[in-house]
C-alpha cells in the first residue's frame, strides 16, 4: 500500500468559532493551525479563506496572504485551495483564487442539498468550466464527490477528455443532502472509480474517524479537520486541527500504514512541485 496522505481541512466556510473556538480565521490562526496539522502528519492543507471576522471569501488577495503565511511556517506543505468556497458564491467568484496559481485545488463534481435551504450548486457546465480553467493553468485538482452520481459525471468527463490530470478523488460523506458515510457507502464509491485512480475520504461529523479507519485499511487516503468535524470523540470538542490529525496517525499505526511527507504525497499523486 502507498504511504498514507493526510489532508487537513483546517477551517471550511460553514463552521464558526461559536461551534468550536479553535476554528481559525486570521492569517496567524490559519498559519498556526496549518503548521500544527503539518507537524502532526498532514501533507496537504485544504484551504478556505476567511476574513478576520470569519466571513468566507474567495478573494485572491486574501488567499495570497493566507498561503504566504502558511508557507512561511511550512514551506513544503501542499496547499489545496477550495474552489467550492461557500454556498451562494458565483462561478467566477469561486475561481478568483486560481489567479494565485495554486499547486492544487478542489473540483466539485455535482450539485447537492447542503442542509436547510442551502444548495451547493455545481452544474455540468460549472464543472466543465472549472476543469477547463484548471487544465489551462496547470492546476492539479482533487475531485470532490458527495455521492455516486458525482463519480459517474467524472467518468463521462474523463471519456470526453475534460478531466485529464492524475485521477484523485475525495469522497465527502455525511453532508445533509449527500450520501451517508456507512461502510457500504464507502465500499460502493471506492469500487466505482477508475482502477488507476487514488482516493481520499472525508467523513463529516460522526463519520470522520470511522471512515478514516476504513480508508486506511483499504489503502485509501484520509482528510480530517475542523471544516468536517469539531469533536475529537463523542461530545468532546477537539482542541485543534493537529489533534484530529494526531488521531488519524494513531489509527494508521494500528494498521502499520506509514505517513507520507508532502514530497511523498506529490509522488503518489503524480504531481511535481512547480
Ligand atoms: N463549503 C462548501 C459549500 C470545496 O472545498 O471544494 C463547499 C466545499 C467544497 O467546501
Ligand atoms: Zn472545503
Amino acid at each position: 500500500m502507498d504511504k498514507l496522505i493526510i489532508t487537513c481541512a483546517i477551517t471550511g466556510a460553514e463552521v464558526t468559532k461559536e461551534h468550536n473556538e479553535a476554528v481559525p480565521y486570521t492569517a496567524l490562526e490559519m498559519a498556526d493551525a496549518a503548521y500544527g496539522a503539518y507537524k502532526a502528519g498532514a501533507s496537504i492543507i485544504h484551504l478556505h479563506a476567511r476574513m478576520d471576522d470569519g466571513t468566507p471569501t474567495q478573494d485572491k488577495e486574501r488567499f495570497k496572504i493566507l498561503i504566504d503565511a502558511i508557507h512561511k511556517k511550512c514551506p513544503d506543505v501542499i496547499i489545496q485551495v477550495s474552489t467550492g468556497g461557500a454556498v451562494g458564491m458565483t462561478r467566477d467568484e469561486r475561481l478568483d483564487v486560481l489567479k494565485n496559481n495554486p499547486e492544487m485545488a478542489t473540483l466539485d463534481c455535482g450539485t447537492l442539498n447542503f442542509g436547510g435551504d442551502d444548495i451547493f450548486v455545481n452544474t455540468e457546465n460549472d464543472i466543465k468550466y472549472f476543469a477547463n480553467k484548471m487544465n489551462d493553468l496547470g492546476v492539479r485538482y482533487e475531485m470532490e464527490c458527495f455521492e455516486k452520481g458525482h463519480i459517474d459525471t467524472t467518468i463521462r468527463f474523463i471519456k470526453k477528455g475534460i478531466i485529464k490530470n492524475h485521477l484523485h478523488y475525495s469522497f465527502v460523506l455525511g453532508v445533509r443532502g449527500g450520501m451517508t458515510g456507512e461502510e457500504r457507502d464507502f465500499l460502493f464509491l471506492k469500487d466505482s472509480i477508475p482502477e488507476n485512480a487514488t482516493y481520499s475520504v472525508a467523513g463529516i461529523g460522526r463519520y470522520e474517524f470511522t471512515l478514516a479507519e476504513l480508508s486506511i485499511k483499504h489503502g485509501g487516503h484520509v482528510r480530517v479537520g475542523l471544516e468536517d468535524n469539531i469533536f475529537i470523540e463523542k461530545g468532546v470538542l477537539t482542541k485543534s486541527n493537529a489533534e484530529l490529525v494526531g488521531k488519524v496517525v494513531s489509527i494508521a499505526k494500528k494498521y502499520n500504514r506509514e505517513i507520507a511527507s508532502p514530497q511523498e504525497a506529490r509522488k503518489i499523486l503524480g504531481m511535481e512541485k512547480q
